[in-house]
């Protein structure tokens, strides 16, 4: 598909991102609901003023703080989150020592296969890349069905957190029951993967990601301690964060409303 449009365009960014997922969908990388997805994400962004609010950079750092203090930390990818970060997620698995692991809702060989050869692309080491062509080897998420709970021995199945990007909200309620620390990033705060996550971004993946790595890079040039990443951590309540992020959308709107004469 063409595209010409001119970053001068007031909604330059909207755009790119929008053709980035559907060039994605030509690929057969992004699934078609893929689609959808970014559209009810960019609602929100609209909501929350398209741009990071003070109570998603307390999450951002507090993520930062637990995939340093993780053991086994994974980034699950999907066909989303790759169009729209795969340099991003390449970089913060080699500086959060976090493989990659393919796991997607619209499970297909040929989108797993898609979606790890974009990774490459981007700079990815294909061992870090897990989850794909799994065959019996895969091992399955108690209570979630068929092709959406199946998940690689050697990633997800064994981390003690995992990343999860643009998800939905069965998979984190099963990740949770695994015992597993889930950090997500999802623009919409109602979501299920909002709620329930133990710590959620509530921002763009294309904003978020960045900062996350400019986060973890930050703490690993001080130096920090493990008491020191535990106590950003503790700072950190996941529902409290949510309501933050509900005044901040709250406080947007009637700004915008003001600004623009409306009562
Ligand atoms: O690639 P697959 O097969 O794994 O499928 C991926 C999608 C995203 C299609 C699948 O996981 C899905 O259907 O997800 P949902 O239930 O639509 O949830 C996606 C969430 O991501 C929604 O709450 C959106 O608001 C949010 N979202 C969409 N775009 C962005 C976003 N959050 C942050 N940044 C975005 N750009």
């Amino acid at each position: 598909m063409n595209f010409e449009i001119t970053p001068n365009h007031p909604r330059y960014q909207s755009i790119l991102t929008r053709h980035q997922i559907t060039e994605g969908y030509e690929k057969g990388i992004t699934a078609l609901a893929g689609v959808i997805a970014q559209g009810r994400g960019e609602a929100f962004d609209y909501l929350i003023g398209e741009k990071t609010t003070p109570s998603a950079v307390k999450a951002i750092e507090a993520a930062a703080a637990l995939l340093l203090l993780a053991r086994c930390p994974i980034l699950s990818v999907n066909g989303n989150s790759v169009v729209l970060s795969a340099k991003e997620t390449v970089l913060l698995s080699k500086i959060a020592n976090a493989p990659m692991e393919v796991n997607l809702f619209y499970r297909t060989t040929r989108r797993e296969k898609a979606i790890k050869k974009a990774l490459i692309k981007a700079g990815g080491d294909k061992k870090a890349i897990l989850g794909v062509g799994l065959g019996k080897k895969a091992v399955k998420i108690e209570g979630l069905e068929h092709a959406r709970g199946i998940v690689d021995p050697q990633g997800i199945a064994k981390a003690d957190v995992v990343f999860i990007p643009l998800e939905d909200g069965d998979r984190t309620r099963a990740l949770k029951k695994m015992g597993k620390k889930v950090i997500s990033i999802d623009l919409n705060p109602f979501s299920r993967t909002a709620q329930e996550s133990d710590i959620t971004i509530i921002d763009n993946i294309t904003r978020a990601m960045p900062l996350l790595i400019e986060k973890v890079k930050k703490f690993q040039t001080r130096a920090l301690s493990e008491k020191e990443l535990q106590s950003i951590l503790k700072d950190y309540h996941p529902h409290k964060s949510i309501q933050e992020a509900l005044k901040e959308i709250q406080a947007h709107l009637q700004k915008s409303s003001k600004e623009r004469g409306l009562p």
